[in-house]
């Protein structure tokens, strides 16, 4: 592992907090920005950002929120600067292919999946928590559009706990994909895979185990044998969160159709739908967005405490 100076002049910067914890050998789960710069609308983004790293705290571990600023790769966030990442136009969605552009352009950058898994994984972090992962787009097998953070599992031995890939993708053809990258997909407490906004995909999970503890001797122990790669931890919405799957496959399409209408592609598809998804929802996406969020915080912090 690179242990990296905490000087200013280091390409990474550790905020005090992520700096003693590290120090004093504390569990640390690395949080995105992406989900605070285009995932969510101003000010539920901040708020939430905000209310996930107390839950970190409140759960044994220390949150280390990732951003791309000032040409430095920022690891643990003070409020205010936050607060400007979130308030600054044309914040770049920054993932593996243009992390080092946004470094060397100085440009302002949100770290997606997979860059804040490169990320923390330079910071010597080993959980992360997110709401939910990219993966293959609906129509893949004609826009090829997959996401970046599918590959980033097979390559970067960073655990990220969501709540399933989002439920706007085509969620078969992603189990597809990480299984053949060999990323390990792990539901906790039940068989199904969850899918986001609902418990329910109608997929059979690869993998399940219900502890914590159990999930950090798994991460251990493919440490221990040496296979290189992060893995998925799929965390259900809590119940009462829940939008049920057969109410948002309408509220999806519609979102998907109005996308293709607007020409929308690449990484504006999923900005854009969940966009649509809270207009469509009348807030109500978002609401259980933000729950499976701080439900992901908690269990990563319960990992990353485990991990130790
Ligand atoms: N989780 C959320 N909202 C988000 C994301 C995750 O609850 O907006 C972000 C993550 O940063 C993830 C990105 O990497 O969405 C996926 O974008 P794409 O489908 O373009 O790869």
């Amino acid at each position: 592992m690179v242990i990296h100076r905490m000087s200013e002049s280091d390409l990474i910067i550790l905020s005090d907090e992520v700096a003693a914890a590290k120090a004093d050998g504390k569990p640390l789960v690395a949080l995105e920005t992406t989900i605070v710069t285009h995932g969510m609308p101003y000010p539920d983004n901040i708020a939430t950002a905000r209310a996930v790293e107390d839950i970190v705290r409140a759960n044994g571990a220390v949150p280390a929120t990732i951003a791309i600023m000032d040409g430095k790769i920022r690891v643990g966030l003070t409020a205010d600067e936050l607060e400007r990442l979130a308030s600054l136009k044309d914040v770049m969605k920054v993932s593996r292919a243009d992390l080092a552009f946004a470094l060397s352009t100085g440009r302002p950058g949100a770290t997606t999946v997979a860059a804040t898994m490169i990320t923390a994984h330079l910071a010597g972090v080993r959980v992360f928590a997110t709401g939910g992962i990219g993966g293959v787009h609906r129509g893949a097998e004609t826009t090829y559009d997959v996401s970046a953070d599918l590959y980033e599992f097979a390559k970067t031995p960073v655990t990220v706990v969501c709540a399933g890939a989002k439920a706007l993708l085509d969620i078969p053809k992603t189990l597809e994909v990480l299984e053949t990258l060999g990323v390990p997909v792990v539901t906790v407490g039940q068989d199904e895979l969850p899918a986001f906004w609902s418990r329910q995909s109608g997929l059979p999970t690869p993998l399940r185990l219900d502890a914590p503890r159990e999930i950090a001797a798994f991460i251990a122990k493919r440490a221990e044998i040496g296979l290189e790669g992060g893995m998925l931890v799929a965390n259900p919405v809590p119940l009462a969160d829940e939008i049920p799957a057969e109410e948002m496959r309408g509220y999806i399409d519609t979102a998907i159709a109005d996308a293709d209408r607007d020409g929308i592609r690449a990484k504006q598809v999923t900005p854009y739908v969940l966009g649509r998804m809270l207009e469509l929802t009348a807030g109500r996406s978002l609401v259980t967005n933000i729950a499976l969020v701080k439900n992901n915080a908690k269990l990563a912090a319960e990992i990353a405490a485990a991990l130790v």
